[in-house]
């Protein structure tokens, strides 16, 4: 602990690492829609120091963050192209390509965030990581996404009947536009970058995402009610781009996997102090806050989305496991 602490004390004092990648003889870039200071992003920076610390110096990491690089769908493509090396995104937007990633989506699949750290560092985690490989990607690690709950510009939603009739944006998988309609809403995929100015212009009355989000994309700004119920924990993942990956050593493959794995303990101190902040915030701009929703009703209301979206027996298997992991 006292370690670790260090360490993340050592990666905000070294702000200014990303722009020395230029000496480097293997600089990767790395995406992440969120702004710098944002957990993902300082995880992936302090990945990056890691690894220009152990290959003494050779490889770097540079990091595009706040959306430079693009959407995380466009983004996504880009990896698999190799013109992206590294990329932190969210499970979600990964649901439509490899199947194995919906099992992280559904919601309620996580009893809270103990289980999902459980679940990720485990054998299921391991083995959807894996399934990357299939798909032009290298699965690196996991970090965490917070609980998701819904936000929007209208009213309060202090039962499941207020769901009905809105507009939600959703993340970009047919799982999360499924949930929506089942709780009676109806649910618009769109790219994270648009959400803001599609609530503010009525297109959309609302969103869903974790407290860092929820603040750091100033969505509170024009969303004034959050409603805590907590209906998705969907892990971060980071990836390489298995073009990039395959043009290395085996010694530098596995530095990057050495230097990824490290940098999860550090995201977790993060995230958590984030979270507190974002909290703090939101709450101090008058966003109405909805803490004691009755839950069942929303679990309740996902049996038809586990019905359709957990048809294989393989996705059957990962459900299960998932819920005996203690
Ligand atoms: C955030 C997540 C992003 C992105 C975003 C979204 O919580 O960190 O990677 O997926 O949600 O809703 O698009």
């Amino acid at each position: 602990m006292k370690h670790l602490k260090t360490s993340v004390v050592a990666l905000l004092a070294s702000a200014s690492f990303a722009t020395a990648a230029t000496a480097c003889d293997i600089t990767l870039k790395s995406s992440d829609t969120h702004p710098e200071g944002y957990p993902t992003v300082a995880a992936v920076q302090y990945m990056g120091e890691l690894l220009e610390e152990r290959s003494n110096g050779r490889i770097c990491v540079e990091v595009f963050h706040s959306a430079q690089l693009g959407e995380e769908k466009d983004t996504i493509e880009q990896t698999q192209l190799g013109v992206i090396d590294l990329n932190r995104v969210s499970l979600g937007p990964f649901n439509n390509i490899i199947e194995e990633t919906k099992v992280f989506s559904l919601p309620y699949i996580f009893r809270g965030t103990d289980h999902m750290h459980k679940v990720v560092d485990g054998e299921v985690g391991e083995s959807i990581l894996n399934e990357f490989s299939n798909h032009g990607l290298v699965g690196l690690a996991y970090y965490d996404g917070g609980s998701r709950s819904f936000y929007n510009s209208k009213k309060p939603i202090t039962s499941i009947e207020d769901v009905e009739g809105l507009k939600f944006r959703v993340m970009q998988s047919d799982v999360f536009v499924d949930m929506v309609s089942a709780l009676g809403g109806n649910a618009t995929p769109l790219p994270y970058g648009e959400v803001y100015s599609s609530i503010q212009t009525g297109v959309i009355d609302g969103a869903e995402n974790n407290w860092p989000s929820f603040e750091s994309s100033g969505h509170y700004e024009v969303a004034g009610y959050y409603t805590l119920d907590q209906h998705l924990i969907v892990p971060e993942v980071l990836v390489m781009s298995k073009k990039s990956w395959d043009g290395l050593a085996p010694d530098d493959q596995e530095l990057i996997r050495d230097a990824a794995k490290d940098s999860v303990p550090v995201m977790r101190e993060l995230w958590a102090a984030r979270e507190k902040a974002s909290e703090e915030k939101v709450r101090a701009a008058g966003v109405e806050i909805v803490e004691d929703v009755d839950k069942t009703p929303f679990i309740n209301a996902m049996d038809p989305v586990y019905e359709k979206h957990v048809k294989s027996d393989k996705l059957k298997d990962l459900v299960q496991k998932i819920r005996a992991v203690e």
